[in-house]
């Protein structure tokens, strides 16, 4: 039996992070479990007043706890972190508990259309990067990959070579493959890039006209649960798609904090 490990946030409310993730993973019959990163009242993306809790010191205990019982994972995912120091725990996580072969998925959970989320700054972003540069997979939108990069975010109008440039630069310094969402070469598509380190593969659905929200997070968590299942890179990226856009459409117009991906659950390509 596949288990997983996800590390990211609890936003009680906001349908993001793990509680995407969880029912998500599971859908594709993959046992996943969960440390959190931080617990928030909601997501930080629209609502005031938010609470946070930092869980960054209780996670050597919850993972050395793991070690004593041993307990190991095929894959690890990461999402949205609490502070730039998890990255050190999340790499001897790695080093300790993910079997031999296993994966690491990392979605550098930190900025949407150019923006940081609130909260984050450089110093955080260059962290993200180094915890990018030992995984297997990445899923950075092109905000993410921008700012690792330290370039200037660019919404449209840039080309193919534009974006392979970006791709090989995130896999030359460790990035395994590459998965680069919110690709657009015309108004009307939205799309996927997918990196092996050899070519380029793009997947593009038709863009759904408003901007969601979490909708990053479902796209990895899918991808990640289609990985887990024996998909290729590219077939995952492509069922992740297909699923988020499902959700996106399924989703009321009123309802602005999340997608209601959980009408889309039985849509999954599995
Ligand atoms: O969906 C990404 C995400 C995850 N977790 C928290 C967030 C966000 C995006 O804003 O605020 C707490």
């Amino acid at each position: 039996m596949t288990r997983i490990l996800t590390v990211q946030d609890i936003s009680c409310v906001g349908q993001c992070s793990i509680t995407v993730a969880l029912p998500i993973i599971s859908a594709f019959g993959i046992e996943t479990s969960i440390l959190p990163s931080a617990v928030l009242s909601t997501h930080t993306g629209g609502f005031k007043g938010f609470t946070f809790r930092d869980l960054s010191d209780d996670m050597p205990s919850i993972y050395n706890h793991w070690a004593k019982e041993g307990i190991d994972f095929d894959a690890i995912y990461t999402g949205y972190l609490g502070n730039a120091k998890q990255v050190d725990y999340i790499l001897e996580i790695t080093d300790k508990l993910l079997k031999k072969g296993g994966k690491l998925i990392v979605d550098p959970a930190m900025a949407d259309y150019g923006k940081l989320y609130t909260g984050f700054d450089m110093s955080f972003v260059d962290e993200m990067k180094r915890l990018c540069d030992h995984a297997d997979y990445i899923l950075p939108n092109l905000s993410e990959a921008t700012f690792m990069l330290h370039q200037p975010y660019v919404d449209h109008g840039y080309d193919e070579k534009y974006i392979e440039e970006v791709c090989k630069k995130l896999h030359r310094s460790g990035a395994k493959n590459v998965i680069l969402t919110g690709v657009s070469f015309h108004p009307d598509q939205l799309g996927v890039a997918v990196y092996d380190g050899n070519k380029t593969e793009y997947y593009f659905t038709e863009r759904e006209k408003r901007n969601s929200h979490g909708t990053g997070d479902v796209y990895a968590s899918a991808f990640t649960g289609a990985l887990l299942s024996g998909k290729t890179a590219y077939k995952a990226a492509q069922i992740a798609a297909d699923f988020t856009v499902k959700a996106i459409q399924l989703t009321p117009a009123d309802h602005w904090y999340g997608v209601t991906f959980e009408k889309a659950i039985p849509f999954i390509e599995r």
